[in-house]
């Protein structure tokens, strides 16, 4: 029996199943051991590990990689095309100065969620920036595990419309 939801679609595990590229710039396998009065103390299996769970709640699933190195990250988002539906991306430090990334990121058709656990916007002037905001889908920054759980909620969403 197919279900159907309130728009007339199937119901999600109906539809297929998509991926979403889960994608960690430098310092951020430190999580849980960097910084915790800004970070807490979270590890980034924790991170990925939540992620899984929410969007194994809607029916996706989700290929983790965390890189210290930029190009290794441009490469990861070449990778994700043709490969992930959708990317929820924390840059690190890139975030606030790598034009690569932001090309790459351009170069992706799906949703993207640029996520950030702390609030750039409430620290240092240099953490203001934003070079992936331009091409990102949307912006969750500052609710720390929160917002990655809000970030599969929204590409959810953004896949089933
Ligand atoms: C993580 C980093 O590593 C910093 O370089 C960014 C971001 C903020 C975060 O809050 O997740 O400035």
């Amino acid at each position: 029996m197919r279900l159907i939801d309130r728009r007339g679609r199937p119901a999600w595990h109906d539809r297929p199943v998509a991926t979403i590229a889960l994608l960690h710039g430098p310092n951020l396998n430190l999580l849980g051991q960097r910084e915790p009065h800004i970070y807490g103390s979270a590890t980034l299996a924790d991170y990925e590990a939540l992620v899984a769970a929410v969007a194994e709640r809607h029916g996706h699933t989700v290929s983790a990689f965390q890189t210290n190195h930029e190009g290794q990250l441009v490469d990861a988002i070449h990778a994700a095309r043709g490969a992930a539906d959708a990317i929820i991306i924390n840059p690190g430090a890139f975030t606030h100065y790598a034009w690569s990334i932001h090309d790459a990121l351009a170069a992706f058709s799906g949703p993207i969620i640029e996520v950030h656990i702390s609030n750039p916007n409430a620290r240092e002037p240099w953490r203001h920036t934003s070079v992936v905001a331009p091409v990102a889908t949307g912006s969750i920054m500052g609710l720390g595990m929160h917002g990655y759980e809000l970030a599969v909620e929204a590409i959810a969403r953004k896949l089933a419309s």
